[in-house]
């Protein structure tokens, strides 16, 4: 055996070796990984090749050195192929609370693929999970952020919307959302402008949504 063939098996043994962990690591940390596998992350729904980009969002938010679950509630309420669903609607967790070993919220059948734009969660399946059952406004994402992040609402029917951002001295700084919208998740992005079109200063800002008779108000950090 020449040197060089050698050498060809041993960096072989080793590419082969990375991409098997590479994948594991990052199948096991998904919803319905043991179902899916790498289909819901990868192009191909076999499993490999380039990244849907449901898979560009789980790589984006995997940290430098960390190897912590990543799949919570900012994931589940990313809608990575800009279908209308999000993430955690498309795997049946919608709250992004479900971890391998765990039994599945929803029925597992209904499971669609979050990288797909044509593979849409079915009317039984948003039924099940009771998609627009109630008014909520979402965790913004990412938090703290810069230079922008995104923020999503739901309202379970059509109503007129406002949703504004207030610095922590409560003076309004920029409107978000100001109309009429139909039942339905919907996600804004901010970024980090006043209505002037001005940067704002690093520190605390406040977002509130008004929607009928709901209001809440969640807090957000812009680092600089
Ligand atoms: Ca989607």
């Amino acid at each position: 055996m020449t040197k060089l063939i050698r050498v060809a098996i041993v960096l072989s043994f080793f590419l082969t070796t990375t991409i098997l962990i590479s994948r594991e690591f990052r199948t096991s940390k998904i919803p319905n990984g043991n179902k899916f596998a790498c289909a819901n992350c990868h192009i191909n729904p076999s499993g490999g090749g380039a990244r849907n980009s449901f898979g560009k969002a789980v790589e984006g938010l995997v940290s430098p050195g960390g190897f912590e679950d990543f799949w919570n509630e900012n994931l589940a309420n990313i809608d990575s192929d800009g279908d209308g669903f999000t993430n955690g609607q498309e795997l049946q967790d919608p709250a992004g609370l479900w971890r391998t070993g765990q039994p599945n919220p929803g029925d597992i059948n209904l499971v669609t693929n979050p990288g797909d734009p044509n593979s849409k969660p079915s009317t039984t399946s948003l039924d099940d999970i009771n998609l627009f059952a109630k008014y909520e406004l979402h965790n913004n994402y990412p938090n703290p952020f810069n230079p922008s992040t995104k923020i999503s609402f739901t309202i379970p029917r059509s109503e007129f919307v406002t949703l504004k951002i207030y610095d922590i001295k409560g003076q309004e700084i920029k409107t978000l959302v100001n109309g009429n919208y139909p039942a339905g998740t919907y996600q804004l992005e901010w970024n980090g402008k006043d209505k002037n079109n001005r940067n704002v200063a690093a520190g605390v800002y406040v977002y509130t949504i008004n929607a009928g008779h709901f209001s809440k108000s969640a807090r957000m950090i812009l680092l600089k």
